[in-house]
């Protein structure tokens, strides 16, 4: 079996004014988690709720365009090019596997050889997991926290670190009445569930795990609220956090505003979640991100000394 994550935690004191030092290995690069970081959204699908079909044109990839908008995000200060085939927004249509290699895989291979940056591959496949590791990603991030089958697997062979989010239903039906007695709680024991079957595929062998509430995912703007506000009952789990809320509905029906005036609502939520301890924001703005990061590396990160 590959060699299952090396995760080097230097030192633990994570509270509002100080930083957990953690170090992932992403396949040949490191990821300095001591800060946090912006990851930005690369979709490759027809059909996103925000940005949806903008590099396709009678479903066909523009690879010229798609590679202009990663170089862009990259001079706006992405850390991670999050590259996902599927859409997962409520009542996304099925995408099946070969439609997703042929979304997915290209485009992996193609930002691999041209950019020096961590790769995420938003994706439940194990198909796309293995066949991306081997082109050069350098995260998994599963929106069904490797339940597919032959996902944990697949995810453990890549010996890649493993982004675990969670989700009540699937992105067809999940918004239909999301149902929980206490939402912190019962998506902390979930993670904290899939934590362990992780642990248990690799064989003891250590494990670079990120947790993600997944916001929007069977969820009410309450829900989402409450998991938010208590992010830190996550960060206690011992895991890096990741928060997507960027363009979300929430944002619109909590402010009144539609996915293109979603921008300020999408950073205050971002400092919410940064104040409380996430480790990586999940962003479709990559240069307004990147400035709320640095502003809250000033006054929170900044203040230790
Ligand atoms: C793919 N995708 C869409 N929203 C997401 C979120 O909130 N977190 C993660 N990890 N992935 C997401």
């Amino acid at each position: 079996m590959a060699a299952f994550f090396v995760y080097e935690r230097l030192s633990r004191t994570r509270n509002h004014c100080s930083s957990t030092t953690m170090i992932i290995r992403c396949g040949s690069r490191d990821l300095d988690l001591t800060s946090p970081k912006v990851m930005g959204i690369l979709n490759v699908t027809p059909d996103s709720f925000f940005d949806g079909g903008s590099n396709f044109d009678n479903g066909q990839l523009f690879l010229d365009k798609t590679l202009h908008a990663v170089e862009q995000m990259l001079r706006d200060g992405a850390d991670i090019v999050d590259i996902g085939g599927e859409s997962t927004r409520p009542g996304a249509a099925k995408v099946s596997v070969e439609e997703e290699c042929q979304r997915v895989l290209p485009v992996v291979a193609a930002v691999a050889e041209r950019f020096d940056t961590i790769i995420s591959v938003d994706t439940s496949t194990p198909e796309v997991m293995s066949q991306s590791a081997q082109l050069g990603a350098g995260i998994i991030n599963d929106v069904r926290a490797l339940e597919r089958d032959g996902a944990l697997a697949a995810c453990v062979e890549t010996g890649l670190p493993v982004c675990l989010m969670h989700m009540q239903g699937t992105p067809q039906t999940m918004q239909d009445n999301p149902d929980y007695n206490d939402v912190v709680d019962e998506v902390s024991q979930y993670l904290q569930g899939r934590v362990a079957a992780v642990e248990t595929a690799a064989g003891g062998a250590a494990c670079q795990i990120i947790l993600d509430p997944g916001l929007g995912f069977g969820k009410s703007d309450g829900h989402n609220l409450a998991l938010l506000n208590q992010l830190s009952a996550l960060s206690a789990l011992g895991h890096p956090t990741l928060i997507g809320v960027s363009r979300k509905s929430m944002i619109g029906r909590l402010l009144g505003r539609e996915p293109d005036q979603r921008l300020a609502g999408s950073l205050g939520f971002a400092m919410a979640a940064l104040v409380r301890g996430a480790s990586i924001l999940r962003v479709h703005d990559v240069a307004e991100t990147r400035d709320i990061v640095e502003v809250f590396k000033l006054t929170h990160l900044g203040s230790q000394e």
